[in-house]
Order: structure tokens, then C-alpha cells, then sequence
């Protein structure tokens, strides 16, 4: 059997008890690569082929140690030496090559595809510095570059090199490859292209960078500031890129596997995630033509080989490219995306399904429905949103396209790697079948009325609690009462997800202390959220959570009672620390807006009870829980899309009308908090608050305050709660991103596993 001590005498010639973590983690970073390469990949004759441009795949150390079978022999031989595994995964930096929801689904996918034993790849590319690094000074938001890529890291070069022609340029890439371990199973890989030009050196000032040096900052940042043009002609070159790239691998390693190209939906499936990678589309097509094979038909093989998942229902998530932009950098695309266009706009007379539009852009999601095979939401209220409301014309015209994925979370780190406590209790109670087979979670359900079993599963969520705390005081210097209720809201910031409506709450309840009224058990209420540089009133809302933080928290009247806790920089890394932790899960998005929600589920199956909205995920949580298992409030989607079209939602009544609205608004710009803040945020937020509130907070405020106070009331019958935890981790199974992409397969992919 191999063994650590083997890997450290070969690299540092020293034995494991002498080196130090560092070392150690090299040693490991190897043996896990080495074990690996040992493992058999999929060699059936279709591969699907995962385009994206994020991965946010987390630190990878322990979850590969899990995936390959070595975790339990590495820590008992690292603790025999004096080592212990946590400071070592410490070591490790977290990869940075995603925002969010969209990049945790599509690593937890990569997981899932391999633990199925399916023939699937990743592709995207290899953001030298990702996503930012968020720092607060003087409660605001700062941003500064995050390098991850260490000369010791889980990256292997490849001898794959592909030249990428833009308007007035040619580029050569590089290949980089990062080993997916499946469970127990066979190794994928994710390959992120690059090129070696990339130079960090011109980053100046927190994230600042010459947008316009192409050959330099390519792969440097994930989706930098789109803000101006430059930016936004960067991402574009970006996108090129990676489907120029990822284009050739296809079709290179399809035609070696004996692929004619003219058979090319046999040997490859393409997932688009989002419409970030759509130009895959017609850049396949132009590499087709350029291989002999005329235009008609090369649009049909592309359409028969591509599928499109739409994650977003917000109209200004949706991308729409100038032409003009089309022109500058990718010239040969234009005559092919006008060519599609032309074909839209002879069969159908509604110019509103064209690709280009009246003020000449090019719709990216037009070009996926139109040239792809299927159209996918995460959701079921998603995909019907999408269905009944936003593609309505084109579900008319296309219904068997449509279809309907709800996402899923990989087990394997988001409960057997990020807490071991439960997954071990798990395993004593029905044993190791739940690991490969979710839905046996159901099997805890009969635990419900056995006490020492509700009692087991208490202590276990006490013991994360303990845990966080430490781990908070340590990192942060953030001090926290275990003994207090976990609620937690944890995501990208966004107006949608309306944070702004905790931090209300947080005002709400601050007042009520402060005339008298005190909770019975103190309440501690936490966030962790990373806003887009340029999205003002996003950075607005983390400067008003900030100072609560520094109000509620230094009052001593208060702060014995509640407590406001704003982490910084949230990744994969803190949210595999607090999600165990946590009591209530915050899922307050306005309803319609929030195409699923993953986070919702890794809060489920970790033990919290969800106070959220008829939303995303949320509803099919809701079902599966029932209603005594889940806090629900808010208006429905139904009555949200009607305000919309009626544009009859106006703020201001809602502030006028209740005087707990009113007093907490007025508060944002009150004296206290422009003793701590900026005028100019505070007073921007409350002016969007009363003036828009394009997000309804205020719609839903007092329904949420309602709902919020009685899960606080209903924690305290002890053993109530302590079912409810039960219960929904006994019916998380469902949410398994294994069934997900089993479904993927079945409906959409079929492959051979
Ligand atoms: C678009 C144009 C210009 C610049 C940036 C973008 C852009 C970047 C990132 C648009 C969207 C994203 C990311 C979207 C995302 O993460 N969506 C989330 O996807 C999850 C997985 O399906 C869902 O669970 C979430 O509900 C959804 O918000």
C-alpha cells in the first residue's frame, strides 16, 4: 500500500514527522495526482463535453483523498506522525474560477459525471487570478487580485496548443489539465485553456489593469468590470477563446477516435452553461466548412451536437452582443451568426425570435434555442417560468426542446468532506449505501420518533457550532456564541437575493431590543456575499450590514442578544464551514427571480430548516419537506410577475402603511448609522429602497419579520426542531447532483456509462 512517507522521502527525502504541512501537502498534492492517473477513464466512443466559463471546484486536497479511498489511511498515518490533516488542507489555496451558483453546479457536475463512470470532460479556462479577493476597509467593500496558481498545484500541462485568430490577431494557447476524481470511480478531467503571455505584472492597485493588452491579460481575470466597453471587448475575446479552444480539442480528439465529422453528434455531446460559451455554435460551424463540409449541413450537426441550460430569468443577465463588438474581435464569426440570423427570420415572421435585433445585437440565447437540441432550466418553477413567461414564443415553436433539470450538490463535499460528523453518524445509522445512492436518505426518516437518534443529530449540529466559532475567532477575529441561533445568509449579493431585507430585519429587531424587548435566546445573524465591482447599490447594501455589524455589536444593551456577523471574502472554503453549522438557512430571494438556489440545498442537507420564499429550488424543498419542515412566506410568483406586467408595485405605500417599514428605512439614514457610514451610500440605498425597490423587498417585509419570529419561537421547542433537522436531511437524497446529471444522461446526453 502506498504511503505518505513514501511520497516525502521521494520528494524532500525526509520522512513525514519531519517535514513541514506545506511539504506535506506537496506530498499529497502528488500522491492523490498519481492515484489518479491509475484510475481507468471512460473510453466509450461519445463523450459529453461540459463548456463553461467557471468552475468554482474549491480546494480539492481532502475531497480527492475522499474520491480515491485514501482519506482514512492519510489521516490515521498523518496523525501517527504528528500531523493534522486540517492545518494541512489550510495550506492549500482555494482555486478561484467562479462567482457562484452557475460555477459551484458545474464543478459539482464534473463530480458527479465521474462518480456515474460517464465519459465527460470540463472545458473552460485558466483565470490566473479569478474572482477578486474581498478585503473590507472603513465598511466598504475593496477588491484586490487573488493569485491561486502555486508552481506546486494540481494543474498538468499539456502538449495541446491551438492557434486562435481575432480581428487583427493570432494567439497560441496552452493547455492545462486538473484531474476529476469521481467516487470510487474513474478520472475526467477538466482542461482550462490559456496562453503563456499572460502577465500578472500589470495589475496595478487593487484590480486594476491595461483592458486593451490583450496578449497580457487574457486569462488574467474572471469576467472583469464590464462596466465600460473595453471591459466588455475583453469578455468577448474571452468567450472566443475558450470556444475557439474548446471547438478544436472536440473536434481533434473525435476525428482520432475514427469520427468523420458528418457523424459528429455520435462522438460528442456540448452542454452549454449559460450563454457565456454560445459562440461555440457558429465557431464550430465555421471550423466544419473550413474541413469541407458545406454550410446546410454543418448547421445541422452543430444543432444535433449542442444543448443549452439557461440559469437566469433576469432580463439584464441575458447577453446581447453589439455587432459592432462581433466585428472587432471575432470578424469571421459575423458572416455565419448573420447567416443563422437570415435562416430565423425566413421561417418565422416574428422578428422578436431573431438573432439580431432592430438596433443590431446579437441575442446569444436566440442562437442556443434556435441551433441547439434542447433547452434546459434548473427549476421545475424555473422551466415553467421560462415555458409560460420569457420563452414563451419559442417553447410555441420549439416544445420538445424544452425540459427541465432541477440542480443538484455533490454528497461528497457538501456533507461526507464538510461534515464529518454527520456523515459518520449517517453511516452508523443506515449504513455506507447513502453515498452512492442518495435516495437512502429516506431511510433516516424512520428515526423521527426515536429521541436518542433526534438527540444524536442535536449534538452533532452543537459540535459544527463549536467548530465555526473557533474557526471564525481564529481566521477573523470574529467572536460568536455557539449557544445562540445560526441564521444564515450566505450567496453572491445581489438586489434579487435582497440581503437588503435581512438588513432590515437586523434594524427591526436592533429597535425592539433597544425599548425592552428582549429575545429569550440570543440570535446571531450571519453573511458572507461578494458584490460585482461596478454594482453600486450592491457594494451599498454590504456597507449597511458592515455598520450594523459595528452598531448592534458594540452596544452593550444589544449585543448580549443579537449579534451581526459579515464575513469576508466568502468561497467554497467558509461556506464548507458554516454551512454545517447553521440553524436557518436564508433563502428570501423575490419569488420568479432565483432560477434555483444551490445553497438552499447544501443548508438541507446539513440540518438547517429553510426560511425562504416560493422560489427556485425552494418550491420542490418545500414539497418534499412539508410544511412543518420549512418556513415559508412572501408573495408567489404568480402575483410578482403580475406586478411586473401591471408596473403597480409601488414602494412608498408599503412605507407609508407600516410603521415598523418605515422605522426601519428611516433608520438606513438615521443618525446613528451616519455616525459609523458614508451619507452617500446610506442615503443612495434608502432613495432606491422608497424611490424603486425594483425587488419588492418591502412587498414582503412584514410577512418575512412574521415568519422569521416564529421560527425563532418554534427553535425553542427543542425536540420539534430537532425532526425538523431530521426531516430534511432525510429527504435531501433527491437533491443529489448524481441524479441530476443521470438525468442529464437519460433525456439529453445518452451516453453508455
Ligand atoms: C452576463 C453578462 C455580462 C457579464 C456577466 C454575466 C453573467 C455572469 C455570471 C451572468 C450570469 C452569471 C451567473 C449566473 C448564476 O450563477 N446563476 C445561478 O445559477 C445557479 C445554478 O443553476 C442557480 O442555482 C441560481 O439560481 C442562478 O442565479
Amino acid at each position: 500500500m502506498i504511503s505518505v512517507n513514501d511520497y516525502t522521502k521521494k520528494l524532500y527525502n525526509k520522512d513525514l514527522p519531519s517535514c513541514s504541512d506545506t511539504e506535506v501537502y506537496h506530498a499529497l498534492l502528488t500522491m492523490s495526482q498519481e492515484a489518479a492517473k491509475e484510475k481507468q477513464t471512460n473510453q466509450g466512443k461519445k463523450k459529453i463535453y461540459y463548456i463553461s466559463a467557471e468552475f468554482l471546484i474549491g480546494k480539492l486536497l481532502s475531497n480527492n483523498l475522499i474520491n480515491l479511498g485514501l482519506y482514512d489511511q492519510v489521516k490515521a498515518e498523518l496523525e501517527k506522525a504528528g500531523k493534522n490533516l486540517t492545518d494541512i488542507e489550510e495550506i492549500e489555496p482555494e482555486p478561484s474560477l467562479g462567482n457562484g451558483g452557475l460555477g459551484r453546479l458545474a464543478a459539482c457536475f464534473l463530480d458527479s459525471m465521474a462518480t456515474l463512470g460517464l465519459n465527460g470532460d470540463g472545458i473552460g479556462l485558466n483565470y490566473h487570478l479569478g474572482l477578486f479577493k474581498q478585503e473590507f476597509a472603513d465598511n466598504l467593500q475593496k477588491e484586490t487580485a487573488n493569485p491561486w496558481i502555486e508552481s506546486h498545484s494540481w494543474l498538468t500541462r499539456r502538449e495541446v496548443s491551438y492557434p486562435v485568430s481575432f480581428g487583427g490577431m493570432t494567439v497560441r494557447s496552452c493547455l492545462y489539465d486538473i484531474a476529476v476524481t469521481g467516487y470510487r470511480n474513474r478520472t475526467n478531467q477538466l482542461h482550462l485553456f490559456d496562453i503563456d503571455t499572460v502577465d500578472e505584472g500589470i495589475v496595478t492597485e487593487g484590480i486594476n489593469f491595461d483592458k486593451e493588452d490583450i496578449e497580457k491579460n487574457l486569462t488574467l481575470f474572471l469576467y472583469p468590470d464590464d462596466s465600460d466597453e473595453k471591459g466588455r471587448l475583453l469578455r468577448i475575446f474571452q468567450q472566443y477563446f475558450m470556444v475557439s479552444n474548446g471547438a478544436q480539442y472536440i473536434l481533434d480528439e473525435c476525428t482520432k477516435k475514427g469520427c468523420n465529422l458528418h457523424d459528429l453528434p455520435d462522438y460528442a455531446v456540448i452542454q452549454i452553461n449559460d450563454t457565456h460559451p454560445t459562440m461555440v455554435i457558429p465557431e464550430l460551424i465555421r471550423l466544419l466548412t473550413q474541413r469541407g463540409i458545406d454550410m446546410d449541413e454543418a448547421i445541422d450537426i452543430v444543432s444535433r451536437t449542442c444543448a443549452y441550460t439557461n440559469h437566469t430569468i433576469l432580463a439584464e443577465a441575458l447577453e446581447k452582443w453589439p455587432v459592432r463588438y462581433l466585428k472587432k474581435v471575432v470578424p469571421q464569426l459575423v458572416p455565419i451568426i448573420e447567416i443563422l440570423d437570415d435562416k430565423v427570420r425566413r421561417k418565422f415572421d416574428d422578428t422578436s425570435l431573431a438573432i439580431i435585433d432592430k438596433q443590431d445585437n446579437v441575442h446569444m440565447a436566440h442562437i442556443d434555442i434556435h441551433y441547439g437540441f434542447s433547452v434546459n432550466g434548473v427549476a421545475y418553477l424555473h422551466t415553467e417560468i421560462l415555458k409560460k413567461d420569457e420563452l414563451h414564443k419559442f417553447y410555441e415553436i420549439y416544445p420538445e426542446k424544452f425540459n427541465n433539470k432541477t440542480n443538484g450538490i455533490t454528497f461528497r463535499r457538501w456533507l461526507l468532506h464538510c461534515n464529518h460528523l454527520l456523515a459518520d453518524w449517517i453511516t452508523s445509522r443506515i449504513g455506507n449505501n447513502y453515498k452512492l445512492d442518495a435516495a437512502e436518505l429516506e431511510k433516516l426518516g424512520e428515526l423521527a420518533g426515536d429521541e436518542r437518534a433526534l438527540h444524536e443529530v442535536q449534538a452533532i449540529k452543537h459540535a459544527n457550532k463549536k467548530i465555526l466559532k473557533e474557526y471564525l475567532l481564529r481566521t477573523q477575529g470574529i467572536e460568536i456564541d455557539d449557544h445562540s441561533i445560526f441564521d444564515i445568509q450566505v450567496k453572491r449579493l445581489h438586489e434579487y437575493k435582497r440581503q437588503q431585507m435581512n438588513a432590515l430585519y437586523v434594524i427591526h429587531k436592533y429597535l425592539e431590543i433597544k425599548r425592552g424587548k428582549k429575545p429569550g435566546r440570543p440570535i446571531t445573524i450571519m453573511f458572507g456575499a461578494k458584490a460585482a465591482p461596478a454594482y453600486v447599490i450592491a457594494k451599498d447594501i454590504i456597507h449597511l450590514i458592515l455598520c450594523l455589524q459595528e452598531l448592534v455589536n458594540n452596544d452593550p444593551d444589544v449585543s448580549p442578544y443579537l449579534k451581526v456577523v459579515m464575513v469576508e471574502n466568502y468561497n467554497v472554503t467558509l461556506a464548507e464551514k458554516l454551512i454545517p453549522a447553521c440553524d436557518i438557512s436564508e433563502q428570501i430571494s423575490l419569488a420568479s427571480k432565483e432560477a434555483s438556489g444551490t445553497g438552499n440545498m447544501k443548508f438541507m442537507l446539513n440540518g438547517a430548516v429553510t426560511l425562504g420564499t416560493m422560489d427556485g429550488a425552494n418550491v420542490e424543498i418545500a414539497q418534499l419537506v412539508g410544511e412543518d419542515n420549512i418556513y415559508i412566506f412572501g408573495e408567489h410568483s404568480e402575483t410578482v410577475i403580475d406586478h411586473y406586467k401591471k408596473g403597480d408595485y409601488c414602494s412608498k405605500d408599503y412605507y407609508e402603511k407600516n410603521a415598523d417599514i418605515k422605522e426601519a428605512v428611516d433608520f438606513i439614514t438615521g443618525p446613528q448609522l451616519l455616525a459609523i457610514g458614508k451619507r452617500e451610500n446610506l442615503e443612495r440605498l434608502s432613495k432606491e429602497l422608497l424611490n424603486k425597490d425594483w425587488f419588492m423587498t418591502l412587498l414582503d417585509f412584514e410577512d418575512y419579520v412574521r415568519v422569521k419570529e416564529q421560527a425563532y419561537k418554534d427553535f425553542e421547542d427543542r425536540d420539534s426542531w430537532m425532526r425538523k433537522m431530521l426531516v430534511n436531511i432525510s429527504k435531501a437524497g433527491f437533491f443529489s447532483s448524481d441524479r441530476t446529471i443521470a438525468q442529464y444522461n437519460e433525456d439529453i446526453w445518452k451516453l453508455d456509462q
